[in-house]
């Protein structure tokens, strides 16, 4: 049987970037729980014993844990069909990965636990669902909801930032809309890796769970046709003149993107940097670092200010695990190509993605995040 199973559930916010690359990509897949006993006694420990997703088993028994890897495994045997080629796209459709995986996190988190009146009931069934079945479901449930709404505010959603996150997220929601009103997809007809990172705190929390999903479809009726798009196989761009499965011609960046991207940079940019000091700080004072090291979720928090308000988040490595691979894909390009790239960053304030990084590089094996 050559069927690729997906672990994962709606409700996960990194399941949503695998399922729709998935869906995109016409794997042939069935979405299920990772509350079986086969998950228990065959995936999970070849999936390094850790219990996230989405992972994927594929049909000759192969376990890859990890959006990135998943994606990564079946852009190689695709001949890279979602990676634009030409630099700056190139470049950008790599940070905009980093973004949606990892810098988006805090109005996933606000949308989703700060407003349990219109959420709790639905995203609590959809916990209970991945639990296994039996008289303990609902208080297990209850629990991860806790500790998930906990982790928001490790992301840095607490009381004095909520104003800001709404903020920041209705600009970035209304920029998101002019792109979308343009192209269907980041960089014109065809998606991109960045738009698959994007998907994941746009689907299942921002453009899911009931009191977000509000707002984006009254406010921004565009992203939530590109939410649609995102998870059907077909292009899906009936309202769109141009009706072609392309990325953009020469390297062209739509101004629209060099405006989203400004905005997104006003917290990403210090966030990175916080992070960054944070992690590197950590290294400093680690007494042994083996290579093949697991690395922990968040090695303690960067702290930044945005607008006068002080932000206190989780300094997470991996988002240096994909940042990494912005500044790997700059390394390979021509020096012509290097400052067009340059040049765009700079446009958008990014210019400072391409310098911070961290002391050791982290990589993954035996599907776990390491340091190397
Ligand atoms: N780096 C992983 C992160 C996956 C992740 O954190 N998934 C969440 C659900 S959205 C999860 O399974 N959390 C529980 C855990 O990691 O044990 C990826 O990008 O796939």
């Amino acid at each position: 049987m050559n069927q690729t199973t997906l672990y994962g559930t709606p409700v996960s916010l990194y399941t949503g970037r695998a399922r729709s690359y998935l869906i995109k990509a016409g794997i042939d897949y069935r979405e299920t729980t990772q509350s079986s006993a086969h998950y228990r006694d065959v995936v999970l420990p070849k999936a390094g014993g850790r219990q996230g997703i989405p992972t994927i088993e594929l049909g000759d028994g192969t376990v890859i844990r990890d959006g990135a890897a998943i994606i990564d495994h079946f852009e190689a045997t695709s001949g890279h069909a979602f990676s634009p080629k030409s630099p700056k796209q190139r470049i950008l459709s790599r940070l905009f990965d980093v973004i949606g995986s990892d810098g988006l996190l805090r109005p996933a988190m606000h949308y989703r636990w700060s407003f349990p009146e219109e959420n709790r009931e639905f995203v609590l069934f959809h916990f209970e669902s991945v639990m296994p079945a039996g008289p303990e479901r609902s208080q297990q449930a209850a629990t991860a909801a806790d500790l998930a709404k906990a982790a928001g505010g490790a992301f840095g959603v607490v009381p004095e930032t909520m104003e800001l996150i709404e903020t920041l997220y209705l600009e970035l929601l209304g920029k998101l809309d002019s792109h979308f009103g343009q192209h269907p997809y980041l960089l014109g007809g065809r998606p991109c890796i960045g738009d698959f990172g994007m998907i994941a705190p746009l689907y299942a929390h921002l453009g899911r769970d009931p009191k977000p999903l509000s707002i984006m479809q009254a406010k921004s009726i565009r992203v939530y046709r590109w939410v649609e798009r995102m998870n059907r196989p077909e292009p899906d761009v009936g309202e769109f003149e141009t009706q072609s499965y392309t990325y953009l011609s020469n390297d062209q960046v739509p101004d629209s993107l060099i405006d989203l991207l400004k905005h997104i940079a006003i917290d990403f940019v210090p966030e990175t940097r916080a992070a960054a000091d944070c992690i590197n700080q950590w290294i400093d004072d680690q007494q042994e670092l083996a290579p093949g090291t697991p690395i922990p979720r968040g090695v303690g928090m960067g702290s930044f200010t945005v607008r006068g308000v002080t932000i206190n988040a989780l300094a997470q490595p991996y988002r240096f695990f994909l940042l990494k691979r912005v500044q790997d894909a700059f390394a390979l390009l021509d020096d012509a190509s290097q400052q067009e790239v340059q040049a765009l960053l700079a446009a958008c304030d990014m210019s400072d993605v391409l310098n911070i990084s961290l002391t050791r590089d982290v990589g993954l094996s035996n599907n776990l995040e390491v340091w190397l």
